[in-house]
């Protein structure tokens, strides 16, 4: 249960849940459409406001309010959390890994200079918490690759990997100077079957599936055996809100915590759903994701998200087989 602590009790909520109001940015992307939902079911739809870009991502709230938004609009992301008295922010937007190389400056301006907005918004006007997802990414070659720690040698050689390491300093900067409640979680690879990712490089792990169910051959961008940390789209969701939920003075890592769910490679991954398609083929052709691939750690060490607020993930390569596999079909049949 989201609202229990690792105990089994309750966490103890220092206000009315029902007085918060929540502002998701890039709600329509992979992990906000998933998100911006889980959120719903947990404070009810009226008290979420869901907001990106594009206007055709409306279709997908019917449950919450939709507004269009560019998280770059300062003025326009004040005038929305004044008017609708938003109390809490989910900021979702980013440039990820892959398409970020094809554009450094843009990724950049966007990951940072949108960070940097909400942080300075979330202190002036005393919001109650923000939330912002960080990534494996700000690991980099010269990081120790197995069971990688909670602190250790950062080198990313990603800009969005750099964005990330800086993001996270800086919010352990507003945390420190001004009190802003932020926090944040090192996502590994995203795997849903509600939603599609776009442009990171842990993206072939959800395509790999698309292509299962359609009966294709499917063309691996990177080698057999690059191994990389994953997490299956139930347990992120169950991450996020169980630190989001967490009492404050638990939340002690306030840069980002490592999380960890299962770590595999597109050999294991294949193997799992050969199980349940026998038929299924695959080949490597590994483009210029494989060095961004091969800059990442093989797996995390995630015991700080463990210690202070009690994680543990439900789902290994297998369980997220089978249950993939079952659900992908009525999403995209
Ligand atoms: C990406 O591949 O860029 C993302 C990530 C690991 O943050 N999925």
């Amino acid at each position: 249960n989201i609202n229990k602590n690792p105990q089994g009790d309750f966490w103890g909520f220092s206000k009315d849940l029902s007085m918060e109001k929540i502002l998701v940015i890039g709600a329509a992307g992979q992990l906000g459409s998933e998100l911006t939902r889980a959120l719903a079911d947990q404070f009810g739809g009226d008290q979420v406001i869901a907001t990106d870009l594009r206007d055709s991502a409306k279709s997908e709230f019917d449950y919450c309010r939709f507004e269009v938004l560019d998280v770059l609009n300062k003025e326009g992301v004040r005038d929305l959390i004044k008017e609708e008295k938003i109390t809490q922010i989910y900021h979702l937007a980013a440039v990820l890994s892959a398409t970020g190389e094809k554009n450094p400056l843009f990724a950049w301006h966007l990951n940072m200079d949108s960070l940097l907005y909400v942080l300075e918004l979330a202190k002036d006007l005393k919001l109650d918490k923000l939330y912002w997802p960080s990534s494996i990414a700000v690991f980099g070659p010269n990081t120790p690759k197995v069971n990688t720690p909670q602190f250790c040698v950062k080198e990313p050689n990603t800009v969005y990997g750099i964005s990330k390491q800086a993001g996270e300093r800086w919010c352990e900067y507003y945390f420190e100077k001004h009190g802003v409640d932020v926090r944040s979680l090192r996502y590994p690879g995203l795997i849903g079957y509600k939603s599609l990712p776009g442009g990171g490089t842990t993206d072939y792990a959800v395509d790999i599936y698309h292509r299962a169910i359609a009966d294709e051959k499917f063309n691996c961008f990177l080698r057999e055996d690059s191994y990389l940390p994953m997490m299956y789209m139930p347990d992120a969701i169950k991450a996020t809100l169980d630190l989001m939920n967490a009492p404050r003075e638990s939340v002690k890592i306030r840069s980002s915590y490592n999380l960890a769910g299962m770590s595999f490679s597109p050999k294991e991954i294949f193997e799992s759903i050969k199980n349940h398609l026998p038929d299924f083929q695959i080949e490597y052709n590994p483009d210029f994701r494989q060095a961004i691939a091969d800059s990442w750690p093989d797996s995390i060490d995630d015991s700080r998200a463990q210690e202070d607020w009690g994680w543990k993930p439900d789902f290994n390569l297998n369980a997220m087989t089978e249950d993939i596999l079952k659900n992908l079909p009525r999403y995209f049949p």
